[in-house]
């Protein structure tokens, strides 16, 4: 009797799990072309990635030479999209690739200020929307050959990159308004067999691109949310299979292929596609659930929405202390923070830019070991600012963006963790008071009075022997 109601129950239980997973299988949706991978890439590449912290985007093209202005006139949208205003003939903005010629272009000089600001990646646009190429190739003349200036721009700038010791993502716009075979959509059999040729194309650029520049380590794609291109599950896919195996470690982000039903970014099953998220552009995650336990980066303006060199920058510029303290939460929440520079039509770079990469810089230079190989401290969010950890280390960072009058930063720990040393960054010999005022809360003590930036203050944790420290009643509500 007793077997038979312990087998019914059994049973019940199996029925209750197979029409659970049933249930959860139902949902899995079924997928050639969705993404490749559950779960974070673990190769050296990668983690290298991971560790970045800050990062430098270049925009740079024909663009940069109308700076957001034509016949005395401002277009209102940001300066790279210039060429899709009514108020400038295509053909006169395709032909400024005849003044090409940016005779202060040092690449050296480009790289020294990334260097100094802290960057340990760039992207640089190889290629933007309008289809111009900053590498001579083979296969448009639509290029830096054909214009005044003649020579390759990417090669002197991978070089001198890598040189500095910061590594190299190129950037590429599928979508390219000088293509003849480009389409928003594919409609009829004309626009079909256009794209088939944009296709080849596409392709045929980006093992270019591989070829001449193997240091790359990665590709950052844009202009892929047009439904000609959305619609292309299959060559994205197969063309993806064919890079990683031509340049083994390549980083591609969320942004380049979507699934056979048209999804982006995120599989149909909700899955990443690519090895990290590229949703975050001029936006910030707030909390850790928002990032699905991805890696990702976000990309920033330094004005609201101006990527290449516009002259006139308009609106909300944002300060060096708003972008530390925007790098210091994009690491707190395993992210990089990459911030955009648009240098001007002859080569050189906007003093606005050079000045909040110096400032940046001062900061890094003091405070980097809060930025670089840091990620999520897995801690609760204080208003003071942004935990950091030491990846693989017990060390934890506090970023103090908003200081306390008090003079007093709370800190919970998980239950059986302690502090065991709390100090400032830059006075790593000084202990700092630490008292306990909660289980598993804590006060480090601070005064500080003269900051005018964010400053670092350093806790070092260890497990708490069992029954030390004070017993705290939970309130009886
Ligand atoms: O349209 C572009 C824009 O010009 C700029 O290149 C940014 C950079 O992330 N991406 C596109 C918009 O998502």
């Amino acid at each position: 009797m007793k077997l038979s109601e312990k087998n019914i129950g059994l049973t019940f239980l199996m029925i209750l799990f197979l029409s659970f997973a049933n249930a959860q299988d139902k949902e899995q949706v079924k997928l050639v072309h969705g993404s490749h991978r559950v779960g974070k890439r673990t190769d050296e590449v990668m983690q290298k990635w991971r560790g970045y912290g800050l990062g430098q985007f270049i925009h740079w093209g024909l663009y940069a030479i109308p700076g957001g202005e034509w016949n005395g006139k401002q277009y209102d949208g940001a300066a790279e999209w210039i060429r899709s205003w009514n108020g400038i003939p295509k053909s006169t903005y395709d032909s400024l690739i005849y003044k090409f010629n940016p005779v202060n272009f040092n690449p050296e000089e480009w790289a020294g200020i990334a260097k100094n600001m802290g960057a340990k990646y760039v992207t640089i646009t190889t290629k933007h929307h309008d289809g111009f190429c900053l590498w001579p190739s083979k296969y448009t003349s639509y290029t830096v050959a054909k214009s005044p200036w003649k020579k390759d721009v990417i090669g002197p700038l991978v070089d001198a990159y890598n040189k500095a010791g910061i590594d190299v993502i190129l950037y590429f716009s599928i979508m390219d308004w000088n293509h003849p075979g480009w389409r928003y959509d594919i409609k009829t059999k004309s626009d079909s067999i256009a794209f088939e040729g944009f296709k080849k194309f596409t392709r045929n650029q980006l093992i270019e691109l591989l070829t001449r520049y193997p240091t790359a380590k990665g590709l950052w794609f844009d202009g892929t949310w047009d439904k000609s291109w959305v619609k292309q599950a299959e060559f994205a896919d197969e063309l993806e299979t064919e890079m990683r195996k031509l340049h083994p470690g390549l980083i591609i982000g969320s942004r380049f292929r979507a699934d056979e039903f048209g999804k982006r970014h995120f599989d149909s099953n909700h899955v990443l596609m690519g090895d990290y998220e590229q949703g975050w552009e001029r936006k910030l995650p707030n909390k850790i659930e928002d990032v699905h336990g991805n890696d990702w980066d976000c990309v920033m303006t330094v004005p609201e929405n101006q990527w290449g060199y516009n002259k006139a920058w308009k609106g909300h510029i944002k300060t060096s202390n708003e972008l530390i303290e925007m790098t210091a939460k994009a690491v707190s929440l395993g992210g990089n923070f990459v911030l955009n520079f648009g240098p001007k039509g002859d080569g050189s770079i906007r003093d606005e830019e050079k000045k909040l990469a110096a400032e940046i810089g001062n900061w890094m230079k003091v405070n980097n070991e809060a930025i670089y190989n840091c990620e999520y401290a897995g801690l609760e969010k204080q208003d003071w600012g942004y935990f950091t950890k030491k990846t693989g280390a017990d060390k934890i960072h506090m970023i103090v963006c908003n200081i306390p009058v008090s003079g007093a930063y709370q800190v919970k720990l998980p239950a059986g963790t302690g502090i065991s040393k709390a100090y400032l960054l830059t006075q790593p010999d000084e202990r700092l008071n630490v008292e306990e005022i909660q289980s598993n809360a804590y006060f480090v003590h601070y005064k500080n009075t003269g900051a005018d930036k964010p400053f670092v203050l350093v806790i070092e944790t260890s497990s708490k022997v069992k029954g030390s420290g004070n017993s705290y009643e939970k309130a009886k509500t």
